[in-house]
């Protein structure tokens, strides 16, 4: 099933230079990117954009790293994109991820985990819209 997803590329990622390699990931495994950003979340953005998490307790941390620096926001096509980018990206601490996966292969952080991605269409068409704006 054709369908679209989004993934950012986070700050310790982008200042580590390893946009292009993630990049070249996707691309190697078939998806077709359809749009790329450069840019900084500004606080409003980056609340709005981790709206799902407002009540939980790493909610500043996450919104002060993800406004930190440079990220690179994509929005690509492909079989399957919301799951099987997921299984590409690995588990949300770096240091747990399978080694394979873009944070088991590039990080050791937590919240500084490389590189987020949609985990369903709801949150695919609101983040796409947020980073996109
Ligand atoms: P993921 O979908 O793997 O990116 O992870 P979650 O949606 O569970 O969490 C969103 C982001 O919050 C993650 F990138 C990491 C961060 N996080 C923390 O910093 N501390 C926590 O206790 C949980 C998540």
């Amino acid at each position: 099933m054709t369908e679209q997803t989004l993934f950012i590329v986070k700050p310790d990622a982008v200042s580590r230079n390893l946009t292009g390699k993630i990049l070249a990931r996707f691309e190697r495994k078939g998806f077709k990117i359809l749009k790329l950003k450069m840019f900084t979340f500004t606080q409003e953005q980056a609340e709005n954009f981790y709206g799902v998490h407002k009540d939980k307790p790493f909610f500043g941390d996450l919104v002060s790293f993800i406004t930190s620096g440079s990220v690179v926001a994509a929005v690509m096509q492909g079989n399957n994109a919301i799951a099987t980018t997921r299984i590409m990206v690995g588990a949300t601490k770096s240091f747990e991820a399978a080694p394979g996966s873009i944070r088991g292969d590039f990080g050791l952080g937590f919240t500084d985990n490389i590189i987020h991605a949609s985990d369903s269409q709801e949150s695919f068409e609101h983040e796409s819209r947020v980073a996109f704006e």
